[in-house]
């Protein structure tokens, strides 16, 4: 990627507080992906699996297991210059990552609209990047941004069906496997209906740029590239 197309990738997410990258993994980290997924999600929990927003399927999966697959996505990112760009020298990947399947005929999707700062509340300033392993459209859905709010500078109060967002409708981002769509901390976002008859299969991962006390989960130095603790933990 040239600095002409990182910067005018930086200053769209300045701007609206989101960016999709195009073209950013390599097809073959998304067919290892896809050869991993779906059988070890079969194993793990069955054939009639819902993914819901909690849960998450690499969690337990085992280091050595789940690393081989979330590791070279984010080293892809750190090294197109495209999260420095955005974030700052970033420097941690939040451990594990998200991982969901959204089955077909999943109507809300895996939740209502929400910010990511709103709910990890451990971490100061990050990053999400949203990649997913199949083709996004109209009825696969993926995320529904709202960027008609620009970034809002805090959290918007949200209830037990999300924040209220009133008549607005979220934007809907189709994206080809091996885009990235990357969104700032307090960007409301929902998870939109799967009307296809694929599932869903995606990674959502946090970045950040300092490992500060009082953050919950184990992150990996994306400059050393190897697991880490935050401090007092
Ligand atoms: O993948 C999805 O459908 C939802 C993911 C999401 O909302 C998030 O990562 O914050």
């Amino acid at each position: 990627m040239t600095s002409a197309v990182i910067k005018s990738i930086a200053d769209h997410f300045n701007s609206h507080g989101f960016v999709l990258v195009k073209h950013v993994i390599p097809h073959e980290l998304v067919d290892k992906t896809l050869r991993f997924l779906p059988s070890y999600i079969d194993n793990k929990y069955g054939p009639n699996y819902q993914s819901t927003h909690t849960d998450n399927p690499l969690s337990g999966c085992g280091q050595t297991i789940s690393e081989q697959y979330f590791v070279p996505l984010a080293q892809m990112l750190k090294l197109s210059g495209v999260l420095d760009a955005i974030l700052g020298p970033t420097s941690f990947l939040r451990i594990p990552p998200g991982c969901r399947a959204v089955h077909p005929n999943h109507p809300e999707g895996l939740g209502p609209a929400h910010q990511d700062g709103g709910r990890l509340h451990d971490m100061e300033e990050f990053v999400t990047a949203w990649i997913p392993f199949v083709e996004i459209d109209n009825e696969c859905g993926g995320l529904g941004l709202y960027p008609s709010l620009g970034i809002p500078p805090g959290p918007i109060p949200e209830g037990t069906h999300g924040i209220d967002m009133g008549a607005r409708v979220p934007k809907p981002v189709h994206m080809s496997p091996g885009d990235v769509l990357i969104f700032h901390k307090w960007l409301p976002h929902i998870s939109m209906p799967n009307t296809s008859n694929r599932i869903r299969y995606s990674f959502d991962m946090r970045f950040y740029s300092s490992l500060k006390g009082g953050q919950k989960k184990q992150a990996i130095d994306l400059q050393k590239w190897r697991w880490v603790n935050p401090p007092n933990n």
